[in-house]
């Protein structure tokens, strides 16, 4: 055995090196370039770059895919590695683009989705496709520049390269002991979660873009697999789930307040909480809402959990009180499931249900998913007059315009209804400034010059930055809902209506334009300097913090005026409605807000959120928001609350567990009888 190590090595160290990069200077070309590739978009995503794991993953999986090239003739293996090269680079870009602009990674089962993202259209050119990613576009040219100089040097007329299996195979087997290294470095947590998928951030920080993209191939054709074999373990977890988490229904001062009155959900495109509470000039960026807040519930903890399906997650989640996928989008990938939704609950009190949205009926393949969530009719872009296009489709204000002879006409015709309004114009990349109308952001100053007369000078400010553009098209949003409930009061439509207003999601804003927001120096035009003590930084938490949107339940009678500052999610909404208006899900996964004293939002990424402190998964650490003392017992019980929270909701989803579990439940009935 010793004698046979020996000779290895020494076979090793005679080897000649020289020639065999000579011979292969194509293969590590392609090697090499693509592993760069993959370390960029893990540097300009996740921050990570010199990490031996994820690069001993990439490396072993482009030797894999390249030593197949030597199946083909020297000559002919270009067309090989340039296939690979544009494939492989194509997946760094999408993941390295979509990171931008969602804080995520590309899931196979979304490239339907990301046909959503080319509607964008210039959302993306605008502020997503950055300068960096157009380095991630050299890789294809540097295999074929090396090709073209091997060519002209007669390089594969006159050496003797070879080919076939001879070659192809002992890559192979030195990529798949490549593989096993890796593998065998991975942590318990590291498995877990290449099991569950969802923590994206963190795999492609410990295993890289080309494994977590193969492990994401497999997680999403896995449920359709797993959809004929595994379904009975699946099954009994989701009904322990229930069967040890579902919260006894208390009573309480709300139960049943709404019985048989309308609803009106108001879809406040991007609204952002932070944004109620600015003004510019003395001027409130959003008077109206302010006001239906003061004059309502108003929950002011309120957060969205929106995976990579942004609006549709919304719509998904309020409906169900189950999580969006943590693999594609429900709306894209798994519209076709049965799901408890409101307008089905409501349906049972005899409720007609409708939502209505200015942009195409198709976007986020609403018309097949709407009819799944049980509206009787989505009113989508051909059912409007486009007089005034701002951004994705119909303005906001013409959009409430036409709307509300509809409703009008639903109101005469059905005894309730549940109506959805998709708001729009309120979208990144926020650059139709002008057809927001005035709102000017920037800052007005006293100066006195120098005869010492004093004057009001005005200071940028806001102006010219994203932020600013957004709080102008927010101030637009807030006017059309100002205009719209003042309709429907015209129509008489408010007397026997609650209307509940909530932002979808965050807007996505760049933190230096937070920056400047809490930090500007008006006499300088600048940004204070850091170490200024009236400094506030902008950090991780800040900045997730900042996501809160609005949450208001209001009536024109004022009789629910209310703050509450529990935290609470979208999720939670169908609960809270449901203690209101009398139905329940037995799949709810939130809780009604007025039966718990403390609550926990549950982020798709795994973070979580109680008042006493936000949880960062990624990290494994977290912030306290109250001063008190954390128990270990206290993060360990929300972790695996979270935990479970997620899987539950993904077995429902990709199981279809309900429509299956009522089939064994009418089989059982059958058999009884
Ligand atoms: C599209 C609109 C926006 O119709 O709802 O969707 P988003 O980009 O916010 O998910
Ligand atoms: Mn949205």
């Amino acid at each position: 055995m010793k004698k046979k190590l020996m000779k290895f090595f020494i076979k090793i160290k005679k080897y000649n090196y020289k020639k065999y990069i000579h011979e292969n200077i194509l293969f590590l070309t392609t090697v090499i370039s693509l592993l760069i590739n993959a370390t960029l978009v893990r540097f300009f995503t996740v921050g990570n770059y010199f990490e031996i794991k994820p690069l001993l993953a990439d490396l072993a999986i482009t030797i894999f895919l390249c030593s197949f090239a030597y199946l083909f003739r020297p000559k002919k293996r270009i067309n090989y590695y340039m296939t690979l090269s544009v494939f492989l680079t194509f997946i760094c870009l999408a993941n390295s683009v979509y990171y931008t602009f969602y804080t995520s990674f590309i899931s196979v089962s979304l490239i339907l989705t990301s046909l959503q993202i080319s509607e964008v259209g210039d959302a993306v050119v605008e502020n997503v496709l950055q300068l960096k990613d157009f380095v991630l576009l050299i890789q294809p040219f540097i295999v074929l520049f090396v090709y073209r100089n091997l060519k002209r040097s007669q390089y594969f007329g006159k050496e003797k390269l070879g080919y076939g299996r001879k070659i192809m195979i002992p890559n192979l087997i030195f990529a798949f002991f490549l593989f096993l290294l890796f593998f065998s470095t991975l942590t318990g947590v590291e498995l877990s979660r290449l099991n569950n998928q969802w923590n994206r951030e963190f795999l492609i920080m410990k295993v890289g873009v080309y494994t977590y993209q193969i492990n994401d191939i497999v997680k999403s054709l896995e449920p359709r697999i797993h959809a004929f074999f595994g379904y009975e373990e699946v099954a009994r977890e989701v009904a322990d789930y229930y069967k040890n988490n579902q919260l006894e229904h208390k009573t309480n001062k709300y139960t049943n307040i709404f019985k048989g009155k309308n609803i009106i959900t108001i879809h406040a495109e991007s609204i952002q909480t932070f944004a109620m509470d600015l003004e510019f000039n003395d001027e409130e960026v959003t008077p109206n809402l302010n006001k239906l807040a003061r004059e309502g519930l108003h929950f002011t903890n309120f957060y969205s959990q929106v995976g990579v399906g942004t609006s549709s997650d919304s719509e998904f989640t309020l409906n169900t009180s189950l999580m969006p996928s943590s693999i594609g989008t429900v709306f894209v990938s798994y519209w076709d499931r049965e799901y408890i939704t409101i307008p089905k609950l409501l349906k049972e009190q005899d409720y007609y249900s409708f939502s209505m949205h200015g942009n195409n009926g198709t976007f986020w393949n609403r018309l097949a998913m709407h009819k799944q969530l049980g509206y009787n009719r989505y009113y989508h872009k051909a059912d409007f007059v486009i007089d005034e296009k701002i951004g994705l489709g119909l303005s906001d204000k013409s959009f409430f315009r036409q709307a509300v002879p509809k409703i009008k006409n639903i109101a005469d015709k059905y005894k309730n209804f549940y109506g959805t309004m998709i708001m729009l114009t309120n979208h990144t990349p926020f650059s139709e400034v002008e057809a927001y109308g005035e709102f000017p952001v920037d800052m007005k100053i006293e100066v006195t010059n120098e005869e010492d007369i004093t004057e009001l000078v005005s200071v940028p400010y806001m102006e010219g930055t994203k932020l600013g553009n957004y709080l102008k098209a927010t101030h637009y949003a807030d006017e059309a809902l100002g205009q719209f409930i003042q309709d429907l009061d015209n129509e008489g439509l408010l007397e026997n209506t609650v209307i509940i207003i909530y932002g979808d999601h965050d807007a996505r804003l760049p933190k230096k334009d937070y920056i400047k927001l809490y930090n500007y120096d008006p006499y300088n035009d600048e940004v204070i300097d850091k170490d200024d003590e009236m400094y506030v930084p902008v950090d991780y938490y800040t900045y997730e913090l900042n996501r809160k949107v609005p949450f208001i339940i209001w009536t024109k009678d004022k009789k629910i005026k209310k703050e509450v500052d529990l935290v609470m999610g979208m999720y939670d909404i169908l609960p809270t409605l449901g203690n209101m208006f009398g139905f329940h899900s037995p799949y709810q996964l939130g809780t009604d807000i007025f039966s718990v004293k403390e609550n926990v939002v549950v982020f798709p990424n795994g973070n979580w959120l109680t008042n006493k402190l936000y949880y960062n998964n990624q990290k494994e650490e977290y912030l306290l928001l109250e001063d008190t003392v954390i128990t270990q017992e206290y993060i360990d019980k929300y972790i695996e609350h979270a935990d479970n929270v997620l899987t539950i909701s993904n077995y429902i989803i990709m199981y279809d567990y309900i429509r299956r579990q009522k089939e064994t439940e009418m089989l059982m009935q059958e058999y009884k009888e």
